[in-house]
């Protein structure tokens, strides 16, 4: 296993489109536990793989507190049930140290998904695996926290992480 760097706004790969994974090899193992490292190292309950700089359609998370229930969704997609049931959180990203926002996304969705060896899956998520979903999903597509906010927040935020 190997520790990944991650990328941090306003870097411009956080803005590529990842591409879908149609190979379910050994690479893709090596990958996905390397993430999955990275992710506990940071502390973090979800990790993209836009994030540490590899664009492809892969996402890991722990939401449990004893950090022992690894979650690894190839190919994620979801579908949103009910546009008018909301939930709000306050949501932080590994890409975007010492910031928080609360953001509100539809909390009824279909989730779809691959598993490591390419199975198919779906659940309909809600609470914080919903938000964690979607957030992960935003990065796959390149989008953050930030674009949630106003322009004058996020210059303010770019300005401060390019000085430091
Ligand atoms: O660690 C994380 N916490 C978090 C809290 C609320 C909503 C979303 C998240 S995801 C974030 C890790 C991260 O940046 N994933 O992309
Ligand atoms: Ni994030």
């Amino acid at each position: 296993m190997a520790r990944l760097k991650i990328l941090t706004f306003p870097d411009p790969k956080l803005r590529k489109i990842a591409a879908p994974v149609n190979k379910f090899d050994k690479s893709l193992n090596k990958i996905v536990s390397d993430m999955l490292e990275t992710m506990y190292e940071a502390k973090g309950i979800g990790l993209a793989a836009t994030q540490v700089d590899i664009h492809k359609r892969i996402v890991v998370m722990d939401l449990s507190e004893e950090k022992n229930e690894p979650r690894i969704f190839i190919n994620p997609e979801f579908m949103i049930l009910d546009d008018k049931s909301l939930f709000s959180c306050e949501e932080g990203c590994l890409s975007i140290p010492g910031i928080t926002e609360e953001i509100t996304r539809p909390d009824q969705i279909k989730a779809t998904w691959q598993d490591i060896e390419g199975n198919y899956f779906e659940d309909k998520p809600t609470g914080l695996l919903a938000v964690c979903f979607q957030h992960e999903i935003d990065h796959l597509e390149g989008k953050l926290l930030v674009d949630y906010m106003s322009s004058l927040k996020r210059d303010r935020i770019r300005k401060k992480a390019l000085k430091a």
